[in-house]
């Protein structure tokens, strides 16, 4: 192979079609279209159907938790939570997130206050946390990146010690554990996501899981504008409600998880072995003991070792149909919606900023095939051989 053969330059693309960082994964669809059958003969399409409350009962059960209520979306489901706890004033979040984490803050009328991470796990840094805690904080939201359970422990004890909610975004955690108990019970509540392009997906969903009685009652409530009966209406509330067609599709998808799991597991073993002992190209890994879902194949590039950046290698594999993700680049702090007027961020996050720089997520998921898992490891190791000269020829080309 020749720099010239690179798409980037002239040559033709590796793929003939886009390869994703995740597609939405094939289910039964006869058991799909089975359940939508049921549903039209039972003529009951939303408002806590009875595939909704299948579903919750099915994830519940799943997630050793006392309550699941499914909603239209994480987002939604996050942003319900913080208005039924009744907060106020500034909630500490990780700005190495998905924009929806602190969007739900800043939606709900609250301050996020970005905290820095832990460059080992990537989740928000508990000693970073206790620092940014003042008199205005109510809440610890913290992300379980990845799938990768946060220190959970040191952020209940910070929660304890300053009597704040603890909250975990758990949209890409799900099946996933930490100490070997499902992630979904910890803190006072988490949510999760069955967005398109989750393990499990209603299309669109998410649910919040709380081991707390009256906070999922208000969730409940909330989630269906307040109504506790017909034309009885005992709080403010939004419409949050899943649909019966997602919650089919939900436990259709629920029934494919351990597959999808098993293929994403087997792909990133073959990265692990296909990008093995490439200077600067670090993979991040996944604990054994625990039940990770391998949604991600997060890698590492350290641009100083491999000669090329991150981002000139996301070019490279754009241009050969290697759809490549800056996942989550730039970090919520450096977001317009978060800056300061003069667009500087309020406050600096080193490592926050390091990683935002080096991570790239690589296309996975059960779309793919290990021939295309091969072909971007090839494209990935020779574009890391030849870094240098793959950046001198950029720059001159622009
Ligand atoms: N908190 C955290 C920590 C999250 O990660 C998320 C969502 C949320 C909260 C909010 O959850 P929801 O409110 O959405 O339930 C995607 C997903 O849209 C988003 O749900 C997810 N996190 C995030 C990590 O990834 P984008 O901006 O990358 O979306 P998009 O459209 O580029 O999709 C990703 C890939 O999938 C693309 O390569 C295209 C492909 N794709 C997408 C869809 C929708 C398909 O092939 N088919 C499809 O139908 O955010």
């Amino acid at each position: 192979m020749k720099l010239s053969d690179l798409a980037v330059f002239g040559g033709t693309p590796r793929f003939r079609e886009p390869l994703h960082v995740g597609r939405p994964h094939q289910v039964n669809r006869d058991a799909l279209f089975r359940r939508l059958n049921t549903m039209f003969d039972r003529q009951w399409l939303t408002n806590d159907g009875p595939y909704v409350e299948e579903f919750e009962r099915s994830l519940a059960q799943r997630l050793e938790v006392a309550h699941c209520l499914v909603t239209c979306n994480a987002t939604a489901g996050l942003e319900i939570l913080l208005k039924a706890c009744a907060l106020t004033g500034e909630i500490i979040v990780p700005s190495f997130t998905f924009a929806a984490t602190a969007h739900a803050v800043q939606w709900s009328g609250l301050t996020p206050v970005f905290c820095d991470i832990d460059r080992r796990t990537h989740n928000i840094d508990p000693r970073d946390v206790e620092k940014q805690v003042t008199q205005r904080t109510s809440a610890i939201l913290a992300t379980h990146l990845w799938g990768r359970a946060c220190d959970v422990e040191a952020l209940e004890a910070i929660a304890g010690r300053h009597d704040l909610y603890l909250f975990f975004d758990s949209a890409q955690a799900f099946g996933c554990s930490h100490h070997g108990r499902p992630i979904g019970g910890f803190g006072d509540a988490e949510a999760f996501s069955f967005h398109a392009t989750k393990p499990v997906t209603t299309f669109e969903g998410g649910a919040v899981t709380t081991d707390d009685h009256d906070l999922a009652d208000k969730v409940a409530l909330m989630r269906s504008f307040g109504f506790a009966d017909y034309d009885e209406v005992v709080s403010v509330g939004t419409n949050a409600k899943m649909s019966e067609v997602g919650a089919a599709m939900g436990l259709t998808s629920l029934e494919a998880f351990a597959a999808v799991v098993n293929v994403n597991c087997r792909h990133l073993a073959q990265y692990t072995r296909d990008l093995q002992g490439l200077p600067g190209v670090t993979l991040i890994e996944f604990e054994a003991k625990e039940t990770p879902n391998y949604q991600f194949v997060v890698a590492e590039i350290d641009a100083e070792s491999t000669g090329i950046t991150r981002d000139l290698l996301q070019r490279v594999l754009w241009a050969e149909q290697v759809l490549a993700r800056r996942y989550f680049y730039p970090g919520c702090h450096r977001m317009s919606p978060y800056v300061r007027p003069d667009g500087q961020p309020v406050r600096t996050l080193p490592v926050t900023d390091d990683l935002a720089s080096k991570v790239l997520c690589l296309p996975t998921g059960t779309a793919l095939g290990s021939d295309d898992v091969a072909g971007v490891c090839e494209i990935v190791r020779y574009a890391v051989e030849h870094g240098h000269d793959i950046t001198a020829r950029a720059g001159r080309h622009g």
